[in-house]
C-alpha cells in the first residue's frame, strides 16, 4: 500500500511505511492485495444452506421488465439482501449486549459483595437509573419518607438488570425511557423488544433456510433486535459501566501513537469491556507496579489503548487513546509495544502475526476470543480475582521491557483533546441554569446559532483513506453550524485531527456554532465514549425532545446520523436502532443492498413514514455530510425555525 492514500495521519503514514521496511504486512497492504467479492458487495449472496452459495448480483445495465432472478429455493435477492442484512443485526446487537450482561454479570457480584476489587464509584448515578427498573429509592416508616439502603437498592438493580436478557414476559423497562410517542409508535408497529436474547434468536431463526420469506417483516424483526440492542443492551451497559467507574466528565489528553514513551514500559489495552482494563489502570498507578517499573530501567508505565477500550478509559481516566480500529498493528510496528491485552471485538487475528515480529507480549483475556496462535498468551480475566489478573499482566509487561529488539521507533505524533461528554455533563454544560435540562441548547436550536445536532460515529474501513472522510465529514458539519456528538473509532479519529479542542471551535465553526463554544467552553465535537456509548445520545435526543420547543419525538428534531467509515456489524445494528428512533442516518462506504433495489428503497425511503427516520448511504464526504445538513434543513422548516 501506498502510504500517503491509506491514510490522512502522519503517523499512521510513518508506520506503515516501518511495516513495509520490516516486511511486515499489515491491514493496509491486505486491503490491496485483496478485493471484495462484487457479489457479496450487493448484498444478494446467500449462503443460508447447502445448496447454495447462491449469487444474484444486478445485472450490468440493470434490470429489464421483471425482476425474475432467483435462488435455488426460489428466494428473491430481496429476501436475501434483507436476511444478510438482518443476520448482521444480529451480530451486532448480540456483540454489544453480550458485553452489556458481562457489566451486568460483574455488577450482580458487586452487588451480593462477591467481589472486593469492584465497588459502586457513582451512588448519583445508581440513584439515578433505579427508578427506571421500578427500584424504589426511599422507604416510609412511621409516615415518614427515608432514604433507602444504598446496598438494598443496587442489589434490586442488579437483578433486574439482569433478568431484562431473558425476560418472560411484558418488555424490557429501559424502552420506556424514549419519548412517549415514539414508544407508542413502537407498540403500534408491534416491535417493542421481549427481551435482549430472543430478539437475536428469533433473527438467526427466521433467516434459516426457508422461513421468512417477505423483507418488510424480516426487517421488522430487525427493528426489535436493534432496539433491544441501544435501548436495553447497550444503555444498561453504559450505565452499570457508571456506576461501577464513574460517569464521564469533561477530561483533557491526547491521542495517536506519538502517547507512546520510549523509555517507558507501554502496554496497550485494545477491545471494548472496561471491566479488564479499569483493572489494569488501578495495576498500573499502584506504587508496587512503578517501583517495579523502575526496578527494571523504565521511567515509568504508559497506558495507552485501541479502539473503544481506549475510549471507555479515555472518558473515565484521561488515559490517552494510541489509536483507531486500523492502527492497531502499528502501535506494535512501533517495536516499543511491551504488551498488548486484548479483549472481546475488533481485534485483529494477525496482531498475532505482527507480534512474531517484535517483542511484543500479545495477551488474551477473554473466554470466547482466543488465538491459534502459538505466541499468544491467554490469561483468563475473572471479576472474582480480578486486581491479582491485573497485576500479573502488568508485571508481564515490565518484565518484557528489557528485551526490545529492532530500533523503537515511535512517530513523535499526537495531539491534545478533551473527552468526556456524558448526558449529565452535557446538560452541566448547556443546560439552562434554572430548569436543569437542555433548554439553553435548545434555545440555541431555535434561535439559529446552532443549526442542528449530528451523531458520528463508527469504524474504520480500510476500503477508503484511513480517517479521511470521518474529518471531513465533521469539517463541513461544523462549518455549517452543526453540533457533532461523536463516539467510537470516529471519535478517536477526530480528536487526532484536532477537532477536539474549544480553540477548534474558532477556526472550524461557522459563526453561531462558535459563539455558543467560546460563550461555554466546550469543543463544536464532543465526544461521548465507546460504540455502546451511542446510547447516550440516544438519551441526549431524547432530553432535546423532552426539554421542549423542537417538537416532541427524536424524529421532529433537526438531527442526522452518520457513519462515514463503517465496517462492523455493530455499526448495522446501530444504524437500524437510531433509523427506527427517528434520525435520518448516512452511512458512508457502501450498504451492501445495492444488489437489491426494492429492499433499498424500503430502508433509504418507506421506513422514513413508519419511523421518521430513514437510512441513506454517500460515500463522497462533502456530499455526504451535506445530505444531513438537508435533512437538518428540512426539520427546521417543518419546526418553523
Ligand atoms: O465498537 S467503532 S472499529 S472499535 S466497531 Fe470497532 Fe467500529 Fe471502532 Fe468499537 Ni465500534
Amino acid at each position: 500500500a501506498n502510504p500517503l492514500t491509506a491514510s490522512i495521519d502522519p503517523a499512521t503514514q510513518q508506520m506503515i511505511k516501518r511495516a513495509q521496511e520490516l516486511s511486515v504486512d499489515t491491514v493496509f497492504d491486505r486491503a490491496e492485495n485483496m478485493k471484495p467479492c462484487n457479489i457479496g458487495l450487493q448484498g444478494t449472496c446467500c449462503k443460508n444452506c447447502a445448496m447454495g452459495p447462491c449469487r444474484l448480483p444486478l445485472p450490468k445495465g440493470g434490470i429489464e421488465g421483471e425482476d425474475d432472478r432467483k435462488g435455488l429455493c426460489g428466494a428473491t435477492p430481496n429476501t436475501i439482501a434483507a436476511r444478510n442484512f438482518a443476520r448482521m443485526v444480529a451480530g451486532g446487537a448480540a456483540a454489544h449486549s453480550d458485553h452489556g450482561r458481562g457489566v451486568a454479570e460483574v455488577f450482580l457480584s458487586v452487588a451480593r459483595k462477591e467481589t472486593e476489587d469492584y465497588v459502586i464509584k457513582d451512588y448519583h448515578k445508581l440513584i439515578s437509573i433505579a427508578p427506571h427498573f421500578d427500584v424504589a429509592t426511599t422507604v416510609e416508616v412511621d409516615g415518614e419518607t427515608l432514604d433507602r439502603d444504598l446496598d438494598e437498592i443496587a442489589l434490586e438493580v442488579a437483578e433486574k438488570a439482569m433478568a431484562e436478557w431473558g425476560r418472560t414476559e411484558g418488555e424490557p423497562y429501559y424502552m420506556k425511557r424514549a419519548p412517549e410517542q415514539l414508544y407508542n409508535r413502537w407498540k403500534e408497529m408491534g416491535v417493542l423488544p421481549r427481551n435482549v436474547d430472543r430478539e437475536i434468536v428469533d433473527i438467526m431463526h427466521r433467516t434459516h433456510m426457508g422461513v421468512d420469506q417477505d423483507y418488510k417483516n424480516i426487517v421488522k424483526q430487525c427493528t426489535r433486535a436493534a432496539l433491544a440492542d441501544g435501548w436495553v443492551g447497550s444503555m444498561i451497559g453504559t450505565d452499570l459501566q457508571d456506576v461501577m467507574f464513574g460517569t464521564p466528565n469533561p477530561i483533557q489528553s491526547e491521542v495517536n501513537l506519538g502517547v507512546m514513551k520510549k523509555d517507558h514500559v507501554n502496554i496497550i489495552v485494545h477491545g471494548h469491556e472496561p471491566i479488564l482494563s479499569e483493572m489494569i489502570v488501578a495495576a498500573t498507578q499502584s506504587k508496587e507496579m512503578i517501583d517495579y517499573a523502575a526496578e527494571k530501567g523504565a521511567k515509568g508505565i504508559q497506558l495507552g489503548g485501541i479502539c473503544c477500550t481506549a475510549n471507555e478509559l479515555l472518558q473515565r481516566h484521561g488515559i490517552p487513546p494510541a489509536g483507531t480500529f486500523l492502527q492497531q498493528e502499528l502501535a506494535i510496528v512501533t517495536g516499543a509495544c511491551d504488551a498488548m491485552v486484548v479483549d472481546v471485538q475488533c481485534i485483529f487475528q494477525n496482531l498475532a502475526n505482527v507480534a512474531k515480529c517484535f517483542h511484543t507480549k500479545l495477551i488474551t483475556t477473554h473466554p470466547i476470543a482466543r488465538m491459534e496462535q502459538n505466541n499468544v498468551i491467554h490469561i483468563e480475566f475473572d471479576e472474582h480475582h480480578a486486581m491479582d489478573d491485573a497485576k500479573r499482566i502488568v508485571k508481564m509487561a515490565i518484565d518484557n521491557f528489557e528485551n526490545r529488539e529492532v530500533d523503537v521507533i515511535i512517530p513523535p505524533i499526537k495531539e491534545n483533546q478533551v473527552a468526556g461528554f456524558s448526558v449529565e455533563s452535557i446538560e452541566y454544560h448547556l443546560g439552562g441554569s434554572f430548569r436543569g435540562t437542555y433548554y439553553t441548547l435548545n434555545d440555541n436550536i431555535i434561535n439559529g446559532r446552532i443549526r442542528g445536532i449530528a451523531g458520528v460515529v463508527g469504524c474504520n474501513n480500510a476500503r477508503t483513506k484511513h480517517n479521511n472522510d470521518h474529518i471531513e465529514i465533521i469539517k463541513e458539519l461544523i462549518k455549517n453550524d452543526v453540533i457533532v456528538l461523536t463516539t467510537g473509532c470516529s471519535a478517536i479519529a477526530a480528536g487526532m485531527h484536532g477537532l477536539l479542542t474549544p480553540e477548534s471551535a474558532a477556526v472550524l465553526c461557522g459563526p453561531g456554532l462558535a459563539e455558543v463554544c467560546e460563550t461555554v467552553g466546550i469543543p463544536p465535537v464532543l465526544h461521548m465514549g465507546s460504540c455502546v456509548d451511542n446510547s447516550r445520545i440516544l438519551l441526549a435526543a431524547t432530553e432535546v425532545a423532552k426539554a421542549g420547543g423542537l417538537g416532541k419525538e427524536i424524529k421532529d428534531l433537526p438531527v442526522a446520523g452518520s457513519a462515514p467509515e463503517w465496517m462492523s456489524e455493530k455499526a448495522i445494528s446501530i444504524g437500524h436502532y437510531f433509523v427506527t428512533s427517528g434520525v435520518y442516518t448516512v452511512f458512508g462506504c457502501h450498504m451492501p443492498v445495492e444488489g437489491a433495489p426494492v429492499f433499498k428503497d424500503y430502508l433509504y425511503k418507506d421506513l422514513e413514514g413508519i419511523y421518521g427516520g430513514m437510512w441513506d448511504c454517500e460515500a463522497d464526504p462533502i456530499a455526504h455530510a451535506q445530505k444531513m445538513i438537508a435533512h437538518i434543513d428540512k426539520k427546521r422548516q417543518e419546526l418553523g425555525i
